[in-house]
């Protein structure tokens, strides 16, 4: 190869480089889990249940499908919250993405919850970011909603169908650690809500929950499925 030949090869080298391999944005996964490999019944590692029997089925196999984690209530139970709760290793600012279904029989709103420690997921007080689905043929609000003192109706759901749910944690450190969220549905690109208020302030995020209130009458079915956490 002559020298004017080879200067032409590294550069057609480098060109070649630069358009097949872009700098990509690193992403860091804290945890997964889409549940094909948990015994019908059972829980994955690393989740605590509480309340009721949340635990792998595989009732609901289109869509985001397989198997899913089924957070359903047995009828004769009564509890302030039939719970499915994971940690990770704390975070400020993390992004949480689950798919979610409800059957048409739901007659309770089915909560999202992050929160700062072991010690306070029994309580949905203590969480922070707080969001919640129910079904509009069976309850008052069937709608997505957000609580930060109060319920804000952001969309409407259906049952028998799943939702992609994406929330992205965005800290604002000052005197105290009070951040926002920003809920997706399905869209992953354009948020429905934009810097929600926490429910109470938080430290960190290190916990993450599902729960169904069940009291008075049969509160469930939920599914969820394909959970990522990551940052
Ligand atoms: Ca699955």
């Amino acid at each position: 190869m002559t020298k004017k030949g080879y200067i032409v090869w590294l550069y057609s080298v480098l060109i070649l480089s630069l358009v097949s391999f872009p700098v990509l944005a690193s992403e860091t996964i804290l945890f997964t889990e889409d549940f094909e490999d948990v015994n019908i019944g059972q829980v994955p590692d690393g989740f605590i249940v509480m309340g009721g029997t949340p635990g792998v089925s595989d009732e609901v196999s289109e869509g985001a499908g397989g198997k899913s984690l089924k957070i359903n209530p047995p009828p004769e139970l009564k509890t302030w919250g039939d719970y499915a709760v994971l940690g990770f290793k704390a975070q400020q600012k993390v992004t949480i993405e689950f798919s979610v279904y409800m059957t048409n029989t739901a007659t309770k709103a089915l909560s999202f919850m992050c929160y700062q420690n072991e010690k306070s997921i029994e309580k949905p007080e203590n969480a922070g970011p707080y969001v919640a689905v129910d079904n509009p043929n069976k309850t008052q609000y069937g709608n997505f909603m957000y609580y930060d003192g109060a319920y804000k109706f952001f969309g409407t759901a259906e049952p028998n169908r799943w939702y992609r749910i994406k929330v992205v944690i965005n800290p604002d450190i000052g005197s105290a650690f009070k951040g926002t969220y920003d809920i997706y549905i399905d869209d992953m690109d354009t948020p429905v809500v934009s810097k929600a208020n926490f429910r109470n302030p938080l430290a960190q995020v290190a916990y993450i929950g599902f729960s169904l209130y069940q009291w008075d009458k049969p509160a469930g079915p939920y599914y969820i499925d394909n959970i990522k956490v990551w940052y």
